[in-house]
């Protein structure tokens, strides 16, 4: 038989499921590079339903944004310390580019 308590702990379990299949990632722009964990990066691979959040670790703006068919967005120009998320829902390739610094190039694939 059902109590409020079995039913709590029943939502706790699905939420984790639910956080548990999808992942954020963060890929900080510092020193006019992509950077994943401290190390530039020219591409990465991530899986559908997964974020990229985008943190801006330079003392200047940057203007993340990407015109793949894949995944349009222009998350505008942002400060240093802050931090703008894309979720990538299909498979397939993204090129991400800056609008500020023309070397800036990730490519993203989703699987
Ligand atoms: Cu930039």
């Amino acid at each position: 038989m059902l109590n409020t308590k079995t039913v709590v702990a029943g939502l706790v379990v699905a939420m984790f499921s639910v956080a548990a299949g999808a992942a954020e990632v963060v890929v900080a722009q510092n020193s006019k590079s992509f950077k994943k964990d401290g190390a530039k990066i020219e591409k990465l691979s991530i899986k559908a339903g997964d974020s990229i959040s985008f943190k801006n670790e330079d003392p200047f703006f940057h203007n993340i944004f990407s015109l793949s068919d894949l995944k349009t967005f222009d998350l505008g120009s942002y400060p240093a310390g802050e931090s703008k998320s894309v979720k990538f829902d299909k498979p397939g390739v993204a090129e991400i580019e800056c609008a500020i610094h023309p070397d800036m190039l990730l490519e993203v694939t989703v699987k």
